[in-house]
């Protein structure tokens, strides 16, 4: 393709800009927002190519999400030796899905095996990215200022919790906390505890206080489809295997069971009315259906819209949890929240010493609220006033040599954002290409780029199983679902090779 990087540049459109000589540069200085799964990957892949590079964490830790959840019976729904980088394999996850403190451990592993903590400043906030001069201009937390040529926006998606806005929320006289704030000195064992909102956050924390709790009342205001799985456990045999034989771990990453699953649930998900989907729909209405013995409780969960249409649950647990004895599912709208526990409209009182608020994240915010500015004084808060959007998930117009990973408009939906992201760093690596060898200064998308991507981009959206009827995080402001809507491979492809002709250099 002519226009795509390294068939044909159209650099140098300006040779000179704000007073920078062009040229090739011996090194670029980065500064990468956030020590998550993304800022990482940024970190180890700007060392290879011998960048400079800072990264501001604003927390104490490595890890991003997997630092923030800590609740009981966290565990990631991809496949653990799928979700790891494709270059560090780690042949001693315990299970097929890993729980929360074993990905946890292997961010902080890598941030040593790949020399980058030292590049890392914890507990550093930053307020503002503003660019000028060609340059960008960081103000930071402990009220300093940094500069530097490329920001990496590396600040994960569910990220700021949502507090449900629930009349009397802080007259409770027991232990109240997010899911993201979980606190280890609030004891668990024989208590009253309820849990609002079942999204994968709340299947999983019910999932695990069922056989703890003395009483367990899950507050759910939708009903979910849940998509059996079965999580077994790695025996020292495997992980032996594993060790000796990387291939052992490639079967499963690369291999079929898992892309082959991959790709159908993504033909799934792009067409509603596919035959992948209505695969989908029979396997969550059986496991409704066969698990749930009590006809009351399996209308109860039960949901009216279609599978898959909220982010699928998997979950080899759930419906066995909620059939205990000691666990209770309301259905009832909840009137507020008063010292002994949640009022629900029909006057019943549900008594609780804790209450655990799983009610999700404002999906919507990404890099913000951090206040970018871009050039000629372009607000980031005005360029997203109806929607968060980048072109290909990526880049943003007037905001040059700011790159996003797992941006707005990137794949959701049970893929691991850990192959996301490296695809997209590829792709970010190839621009930066650009900036390092003298071909421009300043890169971004163009408005008509963008424009472009986006007119395509929804009108497929509205056609995905995520626009098909529910609310969900999924979806934006407008009801549009704020995913990449076509096939994975799509994505792979677009993320191979820049479309030169859709930036513009200077
Ligand atoms: P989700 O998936 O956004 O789920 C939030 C849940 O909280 C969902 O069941 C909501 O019900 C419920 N909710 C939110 N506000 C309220 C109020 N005010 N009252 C009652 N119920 C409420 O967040 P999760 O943390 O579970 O999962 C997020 C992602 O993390 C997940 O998809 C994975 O990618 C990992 P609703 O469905 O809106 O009726």
């Amino acid at each position: 393709m002519a226009d795509q990087i390294g068939a044909g540049r159209r650099g140098k459109a300006v040779e000179r800009m704000a007073g920078i000589e062009l040229g090739p540069r011996e090194q670029l200085r980065c500064v990468i927002i956030g020590a998550g799964m993304a800022g990482l990957l940024a970190g180890i892949r700007l060392k290879e190519k011998g960048d400079q590079f800072v990264i501001y964490e604003k927390g104490d830790k490595v890890g991003g999400t997997w630092r923030e959840n800590r609740y009981p019976g966290l565990t990631c729904d991809v496949p653990a030796h799928a979700y790891t980088y494709s270059f560090a394999p780690n042949p001693e996850w315990s299970q097929f899905y890993a729980p929360g403190p074993e990905i946890q451990h292997y961010f902080e592993r890598i941030a040593d095996d790949y020399g980058i903590r030292e590049h890392i400043r914890f507990g550093v906030e930053v307020g503002a990215c503003r660019y000028s001069e060609g340059r960008w201009h960081i103000t930071l937390s402990d009220g300093s200022t940094d500069v530097a040529d490329v920001v990496i926006a590396a600040t994960g998606v569910l990220h700021h919790p949502k507090m449900p806005d629930i009349p009397g929320l802080d007259s409770f006289a027991g232990d109240c906390f997010h899911s993201t704030r979980w606190d280890d000195t609030v004891p668990l064992d024989g208590r009253r505890i309820g849990v609002i909102g079942n999204g994968s956050t709340g299947v999983q924390i019910v999932s695990a206080l069922s056989e703890r709790a003395s009483r367990l009342v899950h507050f759910q205001r939708s009903p979910q489809w849940i998509m059996p799985v079965q999580n077994f456990i790695y025996s020292e045999t495997d992980r032996h295997a594993f060790r000796s034989d990387v291939s052992n771990i490639d079967a499963i990453r690369f291999g079929q069971d898992y892309w082959g699953g991959i790709r159908r649930f993504n033909a799934a998900i792009i067409d509603a009315d596919s035959p992948e989907m209505a695969e989908i729909e029979a396997i969550v209405l059986r496991n409704l259906e066969e698990s749930v013995t009590d006809p009351e409780l399996r209308e109860k969960l039960r949901p009216s819209y279609r599978a898959a249409c909220k982010r699928l649950i998997y979950s080899p647990n759930y419906y066995a949890a909620v059939q205990r004895p000691n666990v209770f599912i309301e259905t009832g709208a909840i009137e507020r929240v008063e010292p002994e526990g949640v009022r629900m409209r029909d006057g019943t009182l549900h008594a609780l010493d804790l209450l655990v608020l799983a009610t999700g994240f404002h999906a919507d915010r990404f890099v913000r609220p951090m206040i970018v500015t871009g050039r000629d004084g372009a607000d980031l808060n005005q360029a997203w006033a109806v929607r968060p959007t980048a072109y290909y998930a990526i880049t943003i117009p007037d905001f040059p040599n700011m790159f996003l990973l797992n941006g707005p408009t990137a794949p959701v939906g049970n893929f691991s954002l850990i192959d996301i992201a490296e695809r997209q760093w590829a792709y970010i690596d190839q621009l930066l290409d650009l900036l390092r060898q003298g071909q421009c200064s300043a890169i971004a998308a163009s408005h008509d780029a963008l424009a472009d991507y986006e007119e395509r981009r929804i009108a497929a959206a509205r056609h995905t199983i995520f626009g098909s009827g529910c609310t969900s995080w999924y979806l934006d402001a407008q009801g549009v679902p704020q995913t990449w809507p076509w096939s994975y491979d799509r994505f792979a492809e677009a993320m191979a090779a820049p479309k030169l002709s859709d930036f513009e250099l200077a």
